[in-house]
């Protein structure tokens, strides 16, 4: 059953662009209501365990340094279908093939440098939630 809460991140690129406020407007006028928000930075070990999933590609290193050049922008969002409605959101890895109106069509750089991400499953929104916020949430 899917859940109603999801995971994003703005990662380093959109902190030091000054996109902040820009992408989170975006997501309240997309209907998800923030219902946790933090900046904070990522240490390596952070950003090696969070992709642990892609340690044996070759842009691994590149994504690790990428992670935690800066701060970042955590949040938990919660709405009706989160985790599939937010990845339409946030649109394709590769900005060259999201669709137009998206996150990563208007804010990222490149497919390395991609301004956010999104939870892909509610399994793997529940595990990035609990890594980058423990205690009491607000809502
Ligand atoms: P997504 O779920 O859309 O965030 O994409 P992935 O989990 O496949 O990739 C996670 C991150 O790895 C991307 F956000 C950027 C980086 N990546 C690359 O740098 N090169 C690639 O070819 C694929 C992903």
């Amino acid at each position: 059953m899917a859940t109603n809460r999801t995971f994003t991140m703005l990662k380093p690129d959109s902190i030091e662009k000054g996109y902040i406020g820009a992408i989170l407007e975006k997501i309240n006028a997309a209907g998800f209501k923030i219902v946790a928000l933090k900046m904070t930075r990522l240490s390596v070990a952070h950003a090696e365990q969070f992709y642990a999933i892609h340690k044996e590609r070759p842009f691994f290193g590149e994504l690790v340094e990428y992670m935690t050049r800066g701060p970042i922008v955590a949040a938990i969002l919660e709405k009706e279908n989160a985790v599939e409605d937010f990845r339409v959101l946030i649109g394709a890895t590769n900005p060259e093939d999201a669709a137009e109106g998206t996150i990563r069509k208007i804010y990222a750089e490149s497919i390395s440098f991609n301004a956010i991400h999104g939870s892909d499953s509610d399994e793997n929104a529940e595990i990035e939630s609990n890594f980058h916020f423990s205690g009491r949430q607000m809502f």
